[in-house]
């Protein structure tokens, strides 16, 4: 096994048998501004808190992955310019060579399973870009749902996707795709899509006990819980279209490619709404929590 540092909650609350919930890292150093990143981790953490289960935020520092991060160091992680973004392809190298890095929700998820926590909250999930007919440009997050047994709380997938052949992908990797609480897949900035959500939960306990079955029938793999922004946090998507479409063509004119392609929308994004994309952000984020604290709760009671 490889070495894992906990933070002092994070050890505590596994010495205990207390529910943990996974975080990941890139949503800080590539996916919001500093400082408005650090201030947000450390609302999400909060959250999780208060809803009674331990925030355990992932990344590796100096070539040692870390499962919860001190406050120094998510402030560190926060501010640092150049730190890598790592999925599955480069989590190994990333500690081998020594460096510091930040972690996708695949990247994430590994590390939560060599941790033994089965449930992770985010905001938006990798997926098919636009025009991956011709880029091949297809998130690991996805492969990573089909293979390791983490629950994932995101809410839904943003429009800088292409989002049926995300579900498209999904369903062919045998993922189970959930909507919270409603009929329809979420799209991230609004919570109602057009497109119906493959399947529906309406409770924390449902969801846990999905995940709980498919280890037990021996499928590898998690489970993507889209979890629809609350209401007062929309953004309507008629506002964000043109937003996106112009982030888009700006990424295709100037070569943007691999790793860089969804950091580069998400920034473009937010300079071109004004921050009001990160208001929304913020918002589902903290809902994200809340739900995956109760889920990782109804999970601790049905393996202890
Ligand atoms: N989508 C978002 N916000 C994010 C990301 C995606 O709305 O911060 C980040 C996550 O870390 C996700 C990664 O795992 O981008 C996906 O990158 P790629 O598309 O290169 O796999
Ligand atoms: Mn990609």
């Amino acid at each position: 096994m490889i070495e894992i540092h906990y933070s002092a909650e994070a050890r505590a609350a596994k010495a205990a048998g207390k529910p943990l919930v996974a975080l990941e890292s890139t949503i800080i150093t590539h996916g919001m501004p500093y400082p408005q990143n650090v201030e947000v981790a450390a609302q999400v953490e909060q959250e999780i808190r208060d809803a009674g289960a331990t925030p355990a935020t992932i990344a590796v520092i100096n070539g040692v992955l870390h499962v919860g991060l001190e406050a120094e160091t998510l402030q560190a992680l926060g501010q640092a310019k150049e730190v890598a973004k790592v999925s599955r392809a480069d989590m190994p190298a990333c500690i081998a060579m020594g460096k510091t890095g930040a972690t996708t929700v695949a990247a994430t998820m590994i590390a939560a399973q060599l941790a033994g926590i089965s449930v992770f909250a985010t905001g938006g999930i990798g997926g098919v870009h636009k025009g991956a007919e011709t880029s091949f440009d297809i998130s690991a997050d996805l492969l990573e749902l089909a293979q390791t047994p983490v629950t994932v709380v995101a809410a839904g997938a943003k429009a800088i996707l292409d989002i049926p052949k995300t579900l498209e992908i999904l369903e062919t990797q045998g993922v189970p795709v959930i909507a919270y609480g409603q009929d329809s897949f979420p799209a991230f900035w609004s919570a109602q899509s057009e497109l119906m959500a493959p399947l529906r939960m309406d409770s924390a306990a449902e969801i846990a006990r999905a995940q709980v079955t498919r280890t037990a029938m021996g499928l590898p793999g998690g489970q993507l819980i889209a979890n629809p922004i609350p209401g007062d946090a929309e953004i309507p998507a008629e506002t964000l279209a043109p937003v996106i479409a112009q982030a888009q063509s700006e990424a295709d004119a100037q070569g943007i490619s691999g790793k860089a392609v969804t950091p580069f929308l998400l920034q473009r994004i937010f300079e071109l709404t004004e921050g009001r994309s990160l208001a929304a952000n913020i918002a589902l984020v903290r809902n994200n929590a809340r739900l995956a604290a109760k889920i990782a709760q109804e999970m601790a009671e049905l393996t202890a």
